[in-house]
Order: structure tokens, then C-alpha cells, then sequence
């Protein structure tokens, strides 16, 4: 079974954590993500069964290989999607919760094509400022 949306948010932040500090804690990760610590134990309990995770005693919670390999894919998306949405134009305000909000729900296709396009901008700046130019005319009428 695939991660859910919530699972791969958790899976996001606690490599997040574990990257910070070494290891994540319930409530870390509870305030992390805006959410009750009752809430976390639950889902811990989840990937811990899905065998996302591993529970060392007194110190909190590390990933699995299967669970670090995921979560780094899932950050790495995450700032893909960050640096498409940014050399397209769209307003650094808006482009957190642009990111999260679409990026539980593209394919892993999408993704990989986004990330051609990125890399089609990155290969020559002067196709950004072509964007731009347009960008600008639409906004000219
Ligand atoms: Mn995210």
C-alpha cells in the first residue's frame, strides 16, 4: 500500500527532524506539524507497523532505510516543486503553501517531467527571461 497524503507528510517532516537533530520526538513532530501529540502517537504506531520507522527507546524515533530512502524523495520534491513554482513566477508568498498543497497529489511522471522543465529553464537563463517577457505582456493587457 502506497503512504497516504498524512503519512508522507509525517515521513517529509520526520527526515526533516532526524537531519536537524539526529532523532524526532512526538512532540517535535507534533509541533512541527500543528497537530496533537495524541495524533502523532497514533501515526508513529502506524509507520512504525508499516515498517517506516524504528523506536529506540528514551530517545525518540529514527526512519528505517525503507522509511529515509522515502523521505528523502518526498523533500526532494518538496523543493522541486518549490523551484518550479519559483522560475515560473509565482510570488515567494504563496509558494509554501502552493507546494504543499499539490504535493501529495501529482505522480511521480509529473514530477520527474516538472523536474525536465526545471531543468530546461536552468540550462539557460535567457528562457526565463523569455517567460518573463510574456508574463509581463499578460499583464501589460
Ligand atoms: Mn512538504
Amino acid at each position: 500500500m502506497p503512504p497516504t497524503p498524512s503519512m508522507e507528510d509525517y515521513i517529509e517532516r520526520i527526515y526533516l527532524l532526524i537531519q536537524d537533530k539526529g532523532y524526532a520526538r512526538v512532540s517535535d513532530i507534533a509541533e512541527a506539524l500543528e497537530v496533537h501529540p495524541s495524533s502523532v502517537t497514533k501515526m508513529v504506531q502506524k509507520l512504525d507497523k508499516d515498517n517506516y520507522l524504528i523506536y529506540e527507546k528514551y530517545r525518540g524515533f529514527i526512519l528505517s532505510s525503507k522509511g529515509e530512502k522515502l523521505g528523502k524523495r518526498l523533500v526532494d520534491r518538496h523543493e522541486l516543486l518549490e523551484g518550479f513554482l519559483k522560475v515560473i513566477g509565482v510570488s515567494q508568498e504563496n509558494i509554501y503553501e502552493d507546494v504543499e498543497g499539490i504535493e501529495h497529489h501529482l505522480s511521480w511522471d509529473a514530477i520527474d517531467r516538472i523536474g525536465d522543465l526545471v531543468q530546461f529553464f536552468q540550462d539557460d537563463p535567457s528562457r526565463v527571461e523569455q517567460l518573463r517577457d510574456i508574463q509581463q505582456q499578460n499583464e501589460d493587457i
